[in-house]
């Protein structure tokens, strides 16, 4: 095992160690945190190896059993809600954290990202404490009663494992139900966005969760933490949120022990735009489900369908508010967009940009990297891109980009349009914008995804199943279905 240290002993030297049964613990082995905004480096991370994610796991065993186990549920509720007042309490903190991590807008993380992270403690606390179980009395064979009832009891020790581009709120969208349910947990966020993880177990240590109930691994995915916690005997489910490939690799690793997993992965999105729609209103959702936190947002828009007859202005118009966007460092004066997360993924998005052009796209706007003043010249920055012009059969209307960018493809009826956008092997979202409400109806019922919404984008209910369908996702977590992976569902029949 690592050292332990105090954490304000390392704070000064922007090291972030791991947090394990209760105490910060470094490692010789480090990794960069980078700012996206400048390509420079602004701290080290302490990168756990195979004893760090072993003691964390065992710590999390151990406190199953502990004052945390033992807990009555009443306290379990106040303590979540002492986790979220908490991180409202710190909210500046956890804004700078995400913002220095991500790049990612002011508003975005003052108004989505670090509320959310509130929200998501607290929402589970008070619904899991409220939800009954089934109950079935019976006739017995031999003339007699039995009474079933069913008992929800915590799976176990948890591995959390989260992508980069909304860490907060990814990250605590697991922990909450994950804790409500009485269960422990080690977390491992993606290694390009550390520093929340380390404020959370800030957070439950200064409101007294139990040591070994929340733990956090820092480090890579494949052969290190990532795959070493998946792999651990020791860990009772998996849930993940990240691409698709890293989920069968991490569904392999389950498959060991036939542990459970719940995930949310990657996207291919459409939005379908019917002539009858509020155009005003179309366009400005369009912008923000191609364009927010630069396109990274999982169930975001990169494939567009509009109806011949407004086909153009539409184009015209998102094309409009694409150009007008200002790149900038969060809180900037103007800023509506920040980079990309790493100099691999720009590398990659521009790839796409590059591809499009080798298949004809039409570029209507974008399609680069956007002039930066100096000081930001070394991040990792693009141009928000709309494309016409390609068939669905081309990559950039198949394969999942995750960068500020779409293409427009006009249709001509519902029946051809269902097709096209279930054309796809991913099954994540969909948005409609139509004002009939036999068409939204009928869209709603016919697109393969896990949410579509109709005349919105990203309006959450976190009452409601949240999911993908096809190789989006595994399973649904939001409100009761949360139940499902957190939760062992007991049947108990006493024979009365
Ligand atoms: P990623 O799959 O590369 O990484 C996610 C996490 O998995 C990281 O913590 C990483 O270290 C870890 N990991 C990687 N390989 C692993 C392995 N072999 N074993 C165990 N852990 C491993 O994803 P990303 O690049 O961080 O995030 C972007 C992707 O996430 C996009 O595909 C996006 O669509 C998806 N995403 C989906 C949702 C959703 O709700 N469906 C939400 C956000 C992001
Ligand atoms: O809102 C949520 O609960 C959620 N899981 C959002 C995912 C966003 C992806 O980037």
């Amino acid at each position: 095992m690592g050292q332990i240290v105090k954490l304000d002993d390392v704070r000064t030297a922007s090291l972030l160690p791991n947090y394990v049964a209760g105490q910060w613990v470094t490692t010789a082995q480090r990794f960069d945190n980078i700012d996206p905004t400048t390509g420079e480096v602004i701290g080290s991370v302490c990168e756990a190896g195979r004893a760090e994610v072993d003691a964390a796991v065992m710590a999390a065993r151990k406190a199953l059993s502990g004052p945390w186990g033992q807990m009555k549920a009443a306290d379990r509720v106040a303590m979540l809600h002492a986790i979220a007042d908490r991180i409202t309490a710190r909210f500046a903190d956890f804004v700078a954290a995400e913002v220095r991590d991500t790049g990612m807008p002011l508003h975005f993380a003052d108004h989505v990202n670090v509320p959310r992270g509130a929200a998501n403690f607290k929402v589970f606390a008070d619904l899991f404490a409220n939800v009954p179980t089934e109950t079935f009395p019976m006739d017995t064979p031999d003339g007699g009663t039995a009474l079933n009832y069913g008992l929800r009891v915590p799976r176990g020790v948890i591995a959390v494992i989260s992508p980069w581009n909304l860490p907060l709120l990814l990250t605590t969208w697991k922990l909450g139900p994950a804790l409500a349910c009485g269960n422990t947990v080690v977390l491992k966020p993606s290694e390009e966005t550390p520093s929340s993880a380390n404020l959370l177990a800030e957070v439950m240590a200064e409101v007294g969760v139990p040591d070994g109930v929340f733990n956090v691994i820092h480090g890579h995915g494949a052969d290190a933490a990532g795959q070493w916690l998946t792999e651990h005997p020791e860990v009772d489910g998996i849930t993940f949120t990240g691409e698709t490939s890293t989920g069968e690799a991490i569904m392999r690793a389950a498959a060991k022990g036939v542990r459970p997993v719940s995930f949310e992965m990657g996207g291919k999105n459409s939005a379908v735009v019917f002539a009858d729609a509020d155009i005003d209103a179309a366009v400005a959702g369009l912008a923000r489900s191609c364009f927010q936190n630069t396109g990274q947002v999982c169930l975001g828009t990169e494939r567009v369908y509009v109806e011949r007859a407004v086909f153009g202005e539409v184009v015209a118009r998102l094309a409009a508010v694409a150009r007008a966007l200002k790149p900038g460092r969060p809180g900037e004066d103007g800023a509506d967009f920040g980079p990309l997360n790493s100099r691999t993924h720009q590398e990659k998005v521009l790839g796409y940009y590059r591809i499009a052009r080798d298949e004809g796209a039409t570029v209507v706007t974008g399609g680069g990297v956007p002039a930066m003043p100096d000081h930001l010249k070394g991040g990792w920055w693009i141009e928000p891109t709309v494309w016409t012009g390609l068939g669905d059969d081309a990559r950039v209307v198949n394969e999942e980009i995750f960068g500020p960018c779409c293409h427009i493809a006009p249709f001509d009826s519902i029946d051809e349009v269902i097709g096209r956008v279930n054309a796809t092997r991913y099954g994540l979202a969909a948005s409609v914008w139509t004002s009939n409400l036999s068409t939204a109806h009928r869209m709603g019922a016919a697109l393969e995804v896990g949410i579509c919404w109709v005349n919105s984008w990203f309006l959450r209910d976190l009452r409601t199943a949240f999911g993908g369908a096809k190789q989006s996702g595994i399973g649904r977590e939001g409100g009761v279905h949360s139940l499902e992976f957190y939760t062992e569902l007991r049947n108990v029949c006493v024979r009365l």
